[in-house]
């Protein structure tokens, strides 16, 4: 068979591209340890009430500053609410649902997550703006979904508490 010349380059082309994109892909995934951003730790939605974390969901601060949100969706509220963090310090938010899947939205910002029953969604975000920021369920629950909404309030120049 016949091939012309700028056929068979092209052909080249597309073969040393798809070479190097799934080459890239590879790469990074090993060296950043890349993996999905949830279904890595299990908790059993039917015993938050006995679990150390998701029994009081709270915000809590580590030693080394950062924070820490646990939070436990149902239908049809967040809890804590409202979730008080500072500005300018990563936030990791740890998500579970004790009844259905819920989505968890920060309006205005990229944190966008769900939270699912036995799961716990994990994802680390700094606030730079201080402001009050409205949090949505993305994921329809029930009838009351269009209700199911909390607030996140981020503090200015706050050290510790
Ligand atoms: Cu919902």
């Amino acid at each position: 068979m016949n091939v012309e010349l700028y056929e068979r380059i092209w052909m080249w082309a597309a073969v040393m591209l798809i070479v190097l994109f799934a080459g890239t892909v590879i790469v990074t995934a090993a060296s950043d340890a890349v993996h999905p951003p949830s279904h890595m730790e299990t908790v059993d939605p039917q015993a938050l009430a006995d679990n150390p974390e998701f029994s009081n969901p709270s915000v809590t601060i580590r030693q080394d500053g950062s924070v820490v949100v646990s939070v436990v969706a149902q239908m049809f509220s967040f809890s804590p609410n409202p979730i008080e963090v500072p500005a300018n310090r990563p936030v990791t938010f740890r998500l579970t649902s004790s009844d259905v899947d819920h989505g968890f939205e920060i309006v205005g910002s990229n944190a966008n997550a769900m939270a699912i029953p036995g799961y716990v969604s994990q994802f680390t975000v700094t606030f730079t703006k201080p402001g009050t920021y409205t949090i949505g369920c993305n994921e329809y629950c029930g009838l009351m979904h269009h209700d199911m909404a909390g607030t996140l309030v981020v503090k200015d120049g706050e050290s510790s508490r």
